[in-house]
């Protein structure tokens, strides 16, 4: 594999493009950064083949968002993968983590807008980093169903089930939405930090919460990551950890709108899709999410919040 750098140019080297749109390489509005990475699991795996998933679903997505009146056509699309899948999905978790850094930082220097697609949860530190350095005052909203507050798991800080610890290390109290699952250390860690959690049980239906969620977010920069556990199993079974008792599509796209409309998202991400067989309807809603992403943060937002469109 070539390593990456800052000039690296994003175009698509095997993966589907997005919505079956043409590629328009370096001169897109929008990439999608394929990380193919699934070495830190523990119990299901196969989250290497999310970001083709989600990408061949999207080919069969209507462009017009029939919500926010937006035609995704409109802006045109990149996708980065690694040269090399195999080889990035073997190397370990801290490298995987600093050439995903690389990629984003080049990609925010030449002011693309960016959706990350995992391979599991660890992948996001790489976008979180970059974006961090970029925005320091970033906030972070979590959409899942676990904590992910371990400072390690199974020997590494960079394991899927540790990303909040990294928010949390680099100064970003995450907020966290849908949980449902966690260790009685991770419990405590919430209550001594004061963190901010809302729970599946208390949040599942509801629209209220969204907000204080605004009134933290504030005016800052907002990055929005997406385990996709988060969202019920009966809608989406294809993840690693479906937990029970998630959030349904209204749910999760409602926050999402609501903070599109309010507040600056400066990057996205969708992870912990592992296809296997009879997972359609979980690869086509990751890329109904990629979609819903693209049309409340940057389409419709832009017009929301007195830009411009493209
Ligand atoms: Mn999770």
């Amino acid at each position: 594999m070539t390593a990456p750098s800052s000039g690296d140019v994003p175009g698509s080297r095997g993966s589907p493009p997005f919505l079956g749109l043409p590629d328009h390489g370096d001169e897109a509005d929008v990439v999608l950064v394929c990380a193919p990475y699934d070495l830190t699991s523990t119990y299901g795996k196969g989250a290497e083949g999310g970001p083709d998933a989600l990408l061949r679903a999207s080919g069969y997505v209507e462009t017009w968002d029939e919500e926010t009146h937006t035609d995704l056509e409109t802006l045109a699309y990149g996708t980065w993968s690694p040269e090399d899948p195999t080889a990035f999905g073997q190397q370990p978790p801290e490298t995987m983590v600093a050439q995903l850094e690389a990629v984003h930082a080049g990609l925010l220097e030449r002011k693309r807008r960016v959706i990350g697609l995992g391979g599991e949860h660890s992948i996001t530190c790489g976008q979180f980093m970059a974006l961090r350095e970029r925005h320091p005052d970033l906030a972070v909203l979590q959409i899942d169903a676990h904590l992910d507050l371990r400072e390690t798991y199974a020997g590494s800080p960079h394991n899927h089930a540790c990303i909040a610890a990294r928010f949390l290390e680099h100064g970003v109290r995450p907020i966290q939405v849908g949980i449902r699952s966690c260790s009685r250390e991770e419990a405590e860690r919430v209550a001594a930090l004061d963190l901010k959690v809302y729970w599946a049980r208390d949040v599942a239906g509801r629209i209220a919460y969204h907000r204080e969620i605004l009134a933290t977010l504030a005016q800052r920069p907002v990055f929005v990551t997406v385990d996709l556990d988060g969202f019920d199993p009966s809608l989406l079974p294809a993840t690693g950890t479906p937990e029970p008792g998630g959030l349904d599509w209204f749910d999760v796209t409602r926050l999402l709108r609501t903070v599109g409309r309010h507040c600056r998202v400066v990057g996205a991400d969708i992870t912990e899709l592992a296809p296997g067989e009879a997972s359609r309807a979980s690869e086509f809603l990751a890329a109904r999410l990629a979609t819903k992403m693209v049309s409340y943060f940057w389409l419709a937002a832009d017009s929301w919040h007195g830009l411009r469109a493209r």
